[in-house]
């Protein structure tokens, strides 16, 4: 009996170290495991044994199932990422390459509304500042003020690359706000910033999208207050939405990294399914926003007695969203043609205070 146990295992080990594709390895797999396997077949028969015979088969016939199980998971697992190399291979694009003939691109409303929105700061005196998507944990968290068992840090919220040799693993930045960390810890205040970019958080849906776009703002000195806060959103507000006045409303909230924190609502009103931002009866959430928490100047070596300041947060697909009149958040990312001729930017339409933005 052992004997034909070990035979069984030596066939089906080498059918799967032969097997070329998921195809032949689910074969194996349905042969053996699967209900009318070879091995379920053995296990079956542990019911009509002696209590004895049992006790002996059981534990070597359960190291069968776990040996070949695993076995098959470990070439399942190879055979995965040989089809995967396969096709990035196949699918390889050089976009370096020079457009065809009369073919007209045009500028995604998202690039827009990002030159349009360092194009405002710029004139309120905001560099911009840019930082990689692969991120550290100091930076995207820690330096943050956001312990390690919030939940933004769960895995089902933060894509979390394979860790190093030394067991350390990146981040994909689930804000921009890692930035705003690399410049109080590199550059001296006064500091005005805002930096926009890609930001990736696990979740997908009508509303969410896997990578989405952000634009955070900070600004540091001794003497920045609320106040400041206020006016500088105002202006922006005003100045993207292209109109006289702004009625803002500042609703107490918490984020990690500031105190005290807000949300920001701007007036606007509904009418006809589409928003008009400026007066109305509603209001439209539009950024986060707070002064800087002593606890992330400290962990960018700032002294919280001299230096203080704010930041805010907001995403760019909404608000090209609200701006442009685009109800689906995931056409953004369809990259179909019709879309992009209909809603793009012409490449000259560069965004100016002075020219109109839009
Ligand atoms: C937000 C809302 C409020 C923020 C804070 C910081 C930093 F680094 F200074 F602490 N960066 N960004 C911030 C504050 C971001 O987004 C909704």
């Amino acid at each position: 009996m052992q004997q034909d146990i070990e035979k069984l295992k030596t066939e089906i080990t080498s059918a799967i170290a032969a097997s070329e594709n998921l195809d032949t390895l689910e074969e194996i797999r349905v042969s053996s495991l699967g209900k009318k396997g070879s091995v379920s077949g053995l296990m079956k028969g542990l019911g009509g044994m002696t209590p004895e015979e049992r006790k002996e088969m059981g534990p070597i016939l359960n190291a069968l199932k776990t040996d070949i199980a695993n076995e098959i998971a470990d070439r399942k697992a190879t055979l995965e990422e040989v089809a995967l190399n396969a096709r990035l291979l196949e699918e390889k694009l050089d976009v370096t390459l020079p457009p065809r003939d009369r073919q007209q691109g045009s500028i995604h409303p998202i690039s827009q509304v990002m030159d349009e929105i360092a194009e405002i700061f710029a004139s309120l005196g905001f560099d911009v500042a840019e930082g990689p998507d692969l991120e550290t944990d100091f930076y995207n968290f820690t330096a943050l003020n956001i312990p390690e068992e919030h939940p933004a840090r769960q895995m089902h919220d933060t894509f979390y690359l394979k860790p190093d040799a030394n067991g350390d693993r990146k981040v994909l930045r689930t804000h921009t706000s890692p930035v705003q960390i690399r410049t109080m810890v590199n550059k001296e205040p006064p500091i005005r910033i805002i930096a926009p970019g890609r930001t990736y958080r696990s979740d997908s849906d009508a509303t969410h999208t896997p990578m989405f776009h952000q634009v955070e703002g900070l600004v540091i000195d001794k003497d920045t207050h609320l106040g400041h806060l206020k006016g500088t959103l105002e202006a922006f507000l005003k100045a993207f939405f292209e109109v006289d006045a702004v009625t803002l409303r500042l609703r107490p909230s918490y984020f990690p990294f500031t105190e005290p924190s807000m949300e920001v609502d701007v007036q606007c009103s509904f009418e006809g399914g589409t928003v008009k931002i400026g007066d109305g009866n509603d209001w439209l959430e539009v950024l986060g926003s707070g002064m800087v928490h002593r606890k992330v100047l400290e962990a960018c070596d700032l002294d919280p007695s001299v230096y203080q300041g704010f930041a805010f947060g907001c995403g760019i697909d909404r608000l090209a969203m609200l701006k442009y009149g685009m109800n689906d958040l995931r056409a953004f990312f369809d990259s179909d043609l019709r879309w992009l001729r209909h809603y793009g930017f012409s490449a000259l339409n560069i965004p100016t205070i002075a020219g109109g933005l839009s």
